[in-house]
C-alpha cells in the first residue's frame, strides 16, 4: 500500500516530559481511567471533510496547501483521500471517522452518476475498515454546499429541490448502514432564513420535521439500528438557522415526535455562537436524555464565526469531559475533530502536529475530570447547596403532594429566609487546586 504521510512515523504515548513533537503527552489509548480504557472514555474520530477535503480556501484566498494525494481524476482521488485518510487513523491511533457524502465522493453531473461514484468507494471503505480495525461514527449527507440548496434542502420552498435532498438522504443512509455506521447525523446548513419577508416558518419547520421522520423511518426499515442526531448550531451560514441551540433542537424534536430516536451532536464552536458554554450545551442534552455525539473542536471568542480549531484549552476539554462522565460516557456517540488546521498550518505533519495537540487536550481534560470526580468535593458540594429540599416538604414538591397552601402555610411559619452565597470564587479556586493541585 502506497504511503501518504511518509515522513511521518506511528504517534505512540511518551508521557508529558517528552518534547518530542510527534508523541502523544496525555493520551495513552490502554491506560484505564475512571473505569475504561482513554479509548474507550475518548472515542476520537477522524473528520473526513477537514482532514482530507479543505485545504485552506478561506474567502480572500485560494488553497495553502495540497489535499490531492497526487491523484487526477475523480476515482483515484477518492481512492486516494481513503488510503490517505486510514494512514492517518492507524498512524494516531484513531479507531473512528465521519463523513458527508459529499467527501468521499465528488459530485457527478447526475444523481445517477453520483450514486455509481458512492458505491465504488464504499466498498472500498468498507475493506480498509476490516483491513485496519476501523469503524465509521457516523455519516451524513452535505445538503448546503451546492448551489441547488441555496434556499435550503429540507426547508427549500421548491418540492423539487425537497425531494433531491430526500434522495441525498436515501443513500447516505444507506451506505452508513453499509459501512456499518453507528449513527447519522442532520446539521442543517442552509436549513434557516434570511427574513421574513419571503419566508413561511410554520411550513419550512413542518417539512423538514417530515423529511427526518421519513429518514428515520427509512433508517428503522432498512436496519438502522444507532442514532440519529442533530448538530445545533445557531448562525453561518443562515441568518436564523431553525436548529439555534440543544434547548431549540430539543423543543423541535418534542414538537414533532421525534425524541428517542434523535439525540443531540454537540459542537463545542456551536455551542459559543449560541452565547453558551460547550459543557452548557452538554448538560441541556444530557437532562433530556439527549446526550448522543460530540464535534470536538473550539472557537475563538474574539471572532464572531465557526473557525472549528483544534481544541487546545484545557479548562474546555476538563468542563466537558466532566458532563460526558456524569451524563455515563458515549455510547453510540464519540469525539470527532469537526477541527482542521489553520490557514498557513500547511505542512502534512501540520494535520498529526494538530490531531496530537487536540487528542492530548482531551485526555488531559479526561484525567482532570475523572480525578475532580473521585475527589467528590464538587458533587458534595453541589449536594450540599440544594440538601434543604431533602426535608420532608422538599419532597412532597417533587412528589406532587405540596400545594401553594402548604408552602405558604411554612413560609409563614418561618423567619426571612436566608440568602446564601454561591461561593463562585471560592469554587473557582478549588477547581484550580483540583485540576493543579
Ligand atoms: C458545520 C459543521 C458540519 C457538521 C456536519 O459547522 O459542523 O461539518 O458537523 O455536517
Ligand atoms: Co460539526
Amino acid at each position: 500500500m502506497s504511503q501518504y504521510f511518509p515522513q511521518i512515523p506511528v504517534i505512540r504515548y511518551e508521557g508529558p516530559a517528552s518534547r518530542e513533537p510527534l508523541s502523544f503527552k496525555y493520551y495513552n489509548a490502554g491506560e484505564t481511567i475512571h473505569g475504561k480504557t482513554m479509548a474507550e472514555q475518548l472515542r476520537f474520530a477522524m473528520s473526513y471533510w477537514h482532514t482530507l477535503c479543505a485545504a485552506g480556501t478561506d474567502m480572500f484566498g485560494g488553497d495553502t496547501s495540497d489535499k490531492s494525494f497526487g491523484s487526477g481524476d475523480a476515482a483515484s482521488l477518492a481512492r486516494a483521500k481513503a488510503g490517505a485518510g486510514f494512514e492517518l487513523m492507524n498512524k494516531l491511533g484513531i479507531e473512528y471517522y465521519c463523513f458527508h457524502d459529499r467527501d468521499i465522493a465528488t459530485e457527478g453531473e447526475t444523481l445517477a452518476e453520483t450514486s455509481r461514484r458512492l458505491d465504488e468507494i464504499v466498498p472500498v471503505l468498507a475493506e480498509l475498515q476490516q483491513e485496519h480495525g476501523k469503524k465509521l461514527l457516523w455519516g451524513t449527507a452535505n445538503l448546503f454546499a451546492n448551489k441547488r440548496y441555496m434556499n435550503g434542502a429540507g426547508t427549500s420552498p421548491r418540492l423539487d429541490v425537497y425531494a433531491y435532498a430526500a434522495a441525498q438522504i436515501k443513500k447516505a443512509i444507506e451506505i452508513t448502514v453499509e459501512l456499518g455506521g453507528r449513527g447519522y447525523v442532520f446539521w442543517g446548513g442552509r436549513e434557516g432564513y434570511e427574513t421574513l419577508l419571503n419566508t413561511d416558518m410554520k411550513k419550512e419547520l413542518d417539512h423538514l420535521a417530515a423529511l427526518m421522520t421519513m429518514s428515520r423511518d427509512y433508517g428503522r426499515k432498512i436496519g438502522f439500528t444507532g442514532d440519529f442526531y442533530v448538530e445545533p448550531k445557531p448562525k453561518e451560514p443562515m441568518k436564523h438557522q431553525y436548529d439555534f441551540d440543544a434547548a431549540t433542537t430539543l423543543n423541535f424534536l418534542r414538537a414533532y415526535d421525534l425524541l428517542g430516536d434523535f439525540k443531540l451532536n454537540i459542537e463545542a464552536n456551536h455551542a459559543t455562537l449560541a452565547g453558551h458554554t460547550f459543557e452548557h450545551e452538554l448538560r441541556v442534552a444530557a437532562i433530556n436524555g439527549a446526550f448522543g455525539s460530540v464535534d470536538a473542536n473550539q472557537g475563538d471568542l474574539l471572532l464572531g464565526w465557526d473557525t472549528d480549531q483544534f481544541p487546545t484549552n484545557v479548562y474546555d476539554t476538563t468542563l466537558a469531559m466532566l458532563e460526558i462522565l456524569r451524563a455515563g460516557g458515549f455510547t453510540n456517540g464519540g469525539l470527532n475533530f469537526d477541527a482542521k488546521t489553520r490557514r498557513p498550518s500547511n505542512r502534512p505533519e501540520d494535520i498529526f502536529l494538530a490531531y496530537i495537540a487536540g487528542m492530548d487536550a482531551f485526555a488531559l481534560g479526561l484525567r482532570l475530570a475523572a480525578r475532580i470526580e473521585e475527589d467528590g468535593f464538587l458533587t458534595e458540594n453541589l449536594k450540599q447547596r440544594y440538601a434543604s429540599f431533602d426535608s420532608e416538604l422538599g419532597r412532597s414538591i417533587m412528589d406532587g403532594t405540596a400545594t401553594l397552601e402548604s408552602l405558604a402555610a411554612y413560609a409563614e411559619s418561618r423567619p426571612e429566609p436566608v440568602a446564601d452565597s454561591g461561593a463562585q470564587e471560592y469554587l473557582e479556586a478549588t477547581l484550580n487546586q483540583l485540576m493543579f493541585g
